[in-house]
C-alpha cells in the first residue's frame, strides 16, 4: 500500500497508528527532530497547555530507570490500564502534547533512554514521516494532538485496576 501527499489527515493519522509501536515511538522522535526550533513551548499562554502539570507527570517518568521509561511509553500507545497512563489520560490533549515534547527533550539531554544510534524507520514509517513534513505547521499540530490524545487510559471512563486499585 502507498500513501500520498494528497491522502486525508485521517488517513495518515491511521497510516501513523497501524505502525508497529516501537515504529511509532522513532517515527515520532524523527517528527520531533526535524520540527527542531519551530515549537516553542513557553509560547501560546491562551491555550490549555498545563506545563506544571506535563513536567509533574515528566518528573515521574524521569525517575524510572530506562527500561521502565520505555516500557511506559509503549503502554501509553498500548493505552495499557497503569498508574502513569491514567495520569496521562487525565491530561488536555495539547498537555499530552507538552508532555511528549518534553520526553523528546529528555532524550536529547540524557534524562529519558535515547534511540539506538542505528535504529531504521521502516518503509511505511518513512512514508509517514514525509508526509507530515508536507503538512502546514497547523495541520501537523493537529495531527500530533489527534495522535496523541487516544493514548493512555481515561481515567474518569476506564475501569479500575484490581491490581493497582486505581
Ligand atoms: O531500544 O499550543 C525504540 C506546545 C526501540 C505549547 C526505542 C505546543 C528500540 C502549547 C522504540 C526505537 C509546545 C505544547 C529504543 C502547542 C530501542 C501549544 C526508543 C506544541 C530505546 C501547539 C524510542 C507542541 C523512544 C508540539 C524512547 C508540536 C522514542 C510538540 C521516543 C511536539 C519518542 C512533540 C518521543 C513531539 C517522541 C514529540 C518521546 C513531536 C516525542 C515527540
Amino acid at each position: 500500500m502507498t500513501y500520498t501527499t494528497s491522502n486525508s489527515s485521517a488517513e495518515l493519522l491511521s497510516a501513523f497508528q497501524a505502525l508497529d509501536v516501537d515504529q511509532q515511538l522513532a517515527l515520532f522522535y524523527f517528527i520531533y527532530r526535524e520540527m527542531g526550533d519551530t515549537v516553542t513551548p513557553a509560547a501560546p499562554a491562551a491555550s490549555t497547555v498545563s506545563p506544571e502539570i506535563a513536567e509533574g507527570l515528566f518528573n515521574q517518568v524521569k525517575e524510572l530507570s530506562q527500561e521502565e521509561q520505555l516500557q511506559l511509553q509503549r503502554d501509553l500507545i498500548n493505552r495499557q490500564n497503569k498508574p502513569l497512563t491514567r495520569q496521562y489520560g487525565a491530561l488536555s490533549d495539547t498537555t499530552k502534547l507538552l508532555f511528549w515534547y518534553n520526553l523528546a527533550q529528555g532524550m536529547d539531554n540524557g534524562t529519558i533512554i535515547p534511540m539506538p544510534n542505528d535504529y531504521q524507520l521502516s518503509d511505511s514509517a518513512k512514508t509517514v514521516l514525509n508526509q507530515t513534513k508536507g503538512l502546514d505547521f497547523d495541520e501537523q499540530i493537529t495531527l500530533f494532538r489527534n495522535l496523541v490524545s487516544p493514548m493512555g487510559v481515561d481515567p474518569t471512563s476506564a475501569a479500575q485496576d484490581p491490581n493497582t486499585g486505581l
